[in-house]
């Protein structure tokens, strides 16, 4: 089951009674946050109790006749819905399935590969001349103001848009990225573009940045976003040269829910989103051209931003209310200039709010969590499961656990882990032995505080760090601590004996079942 559109995926979460119409009149400035938080948090025991439902406000004020959609993925069955699929790691296993592929022998075989092949056919976008998203299209006159965009939080800097999906190119390959990046409202017409340094958008900008100045050797130091952070004011500096240059952006807002995820994914830079949302569908996403770029847009958006950076331009965005639970701060980032609005009629706004865990955002990366166990393991073989809790707000903490064969393992998938994409981040890695279930926090408390002798067990390292993170001493810059909670070896230098963990045997612990009536403890 695929969504074509975000009316399809609506209906299908009213059927599954899944969404929750709110007819009373409700503020978008901080009123639907406190709403859709209470509900975020229904049912949240340590962080995992199913979130309430989605919730569709179809009473705004100031916004008569408009609709926001929130919570959409609030909770693990509404991920699963999302993505139509019975688990999350019925995903992962055709991920897997996609990454083991090898050439088929016989013809059982070959036909057994049908519907892999027509999984790889669903991964193209397909382009069409038009849309539903080009109902209306205006090019002037317009005002983003007109969508019921929130203010999230008291200390906001102002609205912002919270589920975008943020189109770029990358003007070497062409090749089209996806990606989630806030944007702060700073008038009808333009707002902040909050994509970080380590995103693939600002390496597209940095790209053009490039190419906009002379090449040359030093050009690699200094042609980073750190100058623009620098040049303190709102315009990029660059070897005494101010830079300038469009760089084309569209957003779409309100597309279906596979196409959405996909924006959020940490899919390599290689891999366009389109392909990741189709894969997802099963189905190709139909695509259509914008009206003043080159890009190209789901035709079935609710509503699409056209427009443009200057990529010399910089201007302060946030404070803004962050899933960290903190605020983060204001900073310089680039300008999105709107040129034109097309939409839907009657376009449904769709947004997430971010904060004090757990919220909507934990079931989204929840799924990135079960979906990536495939490819993690490829690239860490040893490697049997991982969790990123909630509260570890996705950067914080991730356990591991993994099949030690050889001495200093643990260290080497803390390494690995801190090389591969986004999982760069993780400030805290607590590695366990294969025994453990990672998504037991009691066991892996237990494990991580008795299996260790912190001054030998615990391995610092400096590295790039989320720009969420508040507490590092530089922005992006910090150290990142992993904890070795496996058992430790004589061939790790452990030379004392090692007790054995204290367990029931199979054979009591089968008597006493059969037997558990009798004593009337029920
Ligand atoms: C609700 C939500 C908001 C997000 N906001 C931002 C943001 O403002 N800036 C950012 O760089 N990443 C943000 N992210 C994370 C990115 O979407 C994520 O890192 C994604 O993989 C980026 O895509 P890219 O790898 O194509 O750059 C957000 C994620 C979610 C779920
Ligand atoms: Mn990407």
């Amino acid at each position: 089951m695929s969504y074509s559109d975000l009316r399809e995926w609506i209906s299908a979460l009213e059927k599954a009674g899944e969404l929750k119409r709110i007819k009373a009149e409700v503020d978008p400035i901080l009123e639907v946050t406190e709403i859709t938080d209470r509900v975020s948090k229904w049912g949240a025991r340590n962080g995992h109790g199913p979130g309430g439902p989605a919730l569709l406000f179809e009473n705004i004020k100031g916004h008569p006749g408009q609709k926001i959609l929130i919570n959409q993925f609030g909770s693990e069955r509404r991920m699963n819905l999302a993505l139509g699929s019975e688990s999350l790691d019925e995903i992962a296993g055709r991920i897997h399935e996609m990454m083991e592929m090898k050439t088929p022998q016989g013809l059982l075989e070959k036909l057994k590969m049908l519907p892999k092949l027509a999984d790889l056919g669903a991964m193209f976008p397909k382009r069409v001349s038009s849309g539903p998203c080009k109902e209306v299209i205006r090019s002037e006159g317009f005002s983003l103001l007109d969508f019921p965009i929130l203010q999230c939080w008291p200390q906001d800097g102002g609205r912002f848009i919270t589920l975008p999906c943020v189109m770029t190119r990358d003007p070497r390959t062409g090749k089209r990225n996806i990606g989630m990046y806030r944007m702060h409202v700073y008038d009808g017409q333009t707002t902040g573009m909050h994509w970080q340094r380590h995103k693939n958008a600002a390496e597209h900008q940095r790209e053009l940045m490039r190419a906009a100045v002379a090449q040359g050797p030093t050009l690699g130091k200094t042609s980073s976003v750190d100058v623009m952070a620098r040049s303190g004011g709102a315009s990029v500096v660059i070897q005494g040269k101010p830079v300038a240059g469009r760089m084309d952006v569209a957003v779409a807002i309100g597309t279906d829910p596979a196409l959405t995820f996909a924006a959020i994914v940490p899919a390599p830079p290689e891999i366009e989103e389109y392909m990741v949302a189709g894969f997802l569908r099963g189905k190709p996403v139909e695509v259509v051209k914008c009206e003043t770029s080159d890009l190209e847009v789901p035709a079935s958006a609710e509503i699409v931003l056209e427009g443009y950076i200057d990529i010399g331009e910089l201007k302060t965005e946030g404070p803004f209310g962050d899933h960290t639970g903190f605020y983060s701060l204001e900073d310089l980032y680039p300008v999105f200039h709107v040129e034109c609005i097309t939409h839907r009629k009657n376009p449904i706004y769709a947004a997430t709010i971010v904060g004090k865990p757990p919220q909507e955002d934990a079931w989204m990366a929840l799924a990135i969590e079960r979906i990536f166990l495939p490819a993690a393991k490829m690239m860490i073989p040893e490697l049997v499961d991982y969790h990123l809790p909630p509260e570890g707000v996705a950067h914080n903490l991730m356990i591991v656990s993994i099949r030690k064969s050889y001495p200093g393992q643990a260290r080497k998938v803390m390494h690995a882990i801190w090389s591969l994409g986004q999982a760069m981040f993780t400030k805290c890695i607590v590695v366990v032995d294969e025994d453990c279930d990672v998504k037991d926090l009691r066991e892996v408390t237990l494990r991580a505080l008795n299996n260790i002798d912190p001054e030998r067990d615990i391995q610092f390292t400096l590295g790039p760090v989320d720009t969420l993170d508040h507490a590092s001493r530089l922005p992006n810059f910090g150290s990142k601590m992993g904890i070795d909670a496996t058992r430790k070896w004589t061939t790790e230098g452990f030379t004392r004996p090692w007790p054995d963990q204290v367990e029931m045997s199979a054979e009591i612990k089968e008597r006493i079942t059969r037997r558990w009536k009798e004593f009337g403890l029920e």
